[in-house]
């Protein structure tokens, strides 16, 4: 693929798919680097601070404040795109597309006001041309359009988080390498915490002692003639029968944090009793209504916004696709719970499902078990 991008460049790597599915009305929006024209609002960021975020893969969350300390900063980071042959279930392979080698990619956490800075790098080694649209940044296809960057190279996108909430990021390389790319593993999202932190719906402040990023994502992957999951060696090969997948809008694994089973067992999220939790669920493409199964969303951010109140006391929370939603719950029972997609048959007959599992003392107020199931009499 590699030397197909070089024989054919840019512009055909980004048209290619319309070989493929000639029956496809499609526009390309991305293109080239935009030119920004006449400025009217020019930026002074000479005296803010520079510090970097490391991080990490989800669904852990890198460190950070959640109340923020003095004045806007600028938060600069790092995110290279791996393009890498990915386990998705038992035997069952992709070639996925990422962002730091991890589905979804990790989560980015700013405050309001805060301009992060990223560098977005396409290693020489990859065949896809990409860039990131944040749904959190304002302009320029959510920074898409100044972040294309070919295999070999990198660009620098700077924008103000003037919104507070969850939000996804994802590549969009434009036509139909949008929902190739998305569905091929590139998505995430970008926390902006209000900078005095969260609250609830009567204003008073909430934290967290711990958080986790569950990102589902949707996979469309071809069989063969005997129902057997097939392997590709590149993207470019793998996309053609993708695409026929794709077009059933059926996926055939979703998964939770890139493998089926990959956030259970002895990888369950970890919590303990009188502990409060933030869950930050996102889908990129597709809906999905998240339930923790014994526990409850006692605040949830519908939509993923900070800027209004919490719902409370939720059961489930519907996760529309391209959003994050935020829920944060306090945990009162030990034991193993079960955080699914509520559509039963997808979290458990195609892998949409985690574990928590926590520590502590039982409540026997809470929940007692009368009788044990015996012989009815
Ligand atoms: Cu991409």
């Amino acid at each position: 693929m590699k030397s197909l991008y070089k024989k054919w460049g840019r512009s055909v790597i980004l048209s290619s798919s319309l070989l493929f599915v000639p029956f496809l009305s499609t526009t390309i929006v991305a293109g080239e680097s935009i030119e920004v024209g006449k400025i009217g609002v020019e930026s002074d960021i000479s005296g803010l601070k520079r510090v970097t975020q490391t991080l990490v893969a989800p669904p852990f969350l890198p460190a950070h404040e959640q109340v923020a300390i003095g004045a806007p900063k600028i938060i600069a980071m790092t995110m290279k795109i791996v393009e890498k042959e990915m386990e998705i279930a038992e035997d069952v392979f992709v070639q996925a597309m990422t962002f730091e080698g991890s589905n979804p990619g990790p989560i980015i956490i700013v405050h309001k006001n805060d301009y992060v800075e990223l560098t977005l790098q396409n290693p020489a080694t990859n065949s896809m041309v990409h860039n990131i649209d944040l749904h959190s940044a304002t302009g320029a296809l959510g920074g898409a359009q100044m972040t294309e960057v070919a295999p070999g190279e990198e660009a620098v996108l700077r924008f103000k988080a003037t919104k507070s909430g969850v939000f996804v990021y994802h590549c969009a390389p434009g036509g139909v390498m949008i929902p190739f790319h998305v569905v091929s593993g590139m998505n995430g999202v970008i926390m902006v915490l209000p900078r005095n932190g969260l609250t609830d719906k009567t204003g008073n402040s909430v934290s967290y002692d711990k958080g986790y990023y569950i990102g589902e994502q949707d996979w469309y992957v071809p069989q063969d003639e005997e129902g057997e999951f097939k392997r590709y060696s590149s993207p470019a090969e793998a996309m053609g029968d993708t695409f026929e997948v794709m077009k059933t809008l059926i996926p055939t694994h979703l998964t939770f944090n890139g493998k089926v089973g990959a956030i259970t067992g002895k990888h369950a999220m970890k919590a303990k009793v009188g502990e409060t939790v933030l869950f930050i669920h996102s889908q990129a493409n597709r809906d999905s209504r998240v339930h923790l199964i014994g526990g409850h969303g006692d605040l949830v951010w519908r939509g993923g916004s900070f800027n209004d109140a919490p719902a409370t006391n939720l059961q489930s929370w519907s996760v529309v696709g391209g959003e994050a939603v935020a829920a944060l719950y306090t945990f009162q029972q030990p034991g193993i719970y079960a955080y699914v997609n509520h559509n039963l048959i997808e979290s458990i007959m195609l892998g949409a499902a985690a574990h928590v599992s926590v520590e502590g003392a039982w409540n026997n107020d809470l929940m007692e078990q009368v009788s044990k199931p015996s012989p009815i009499n």
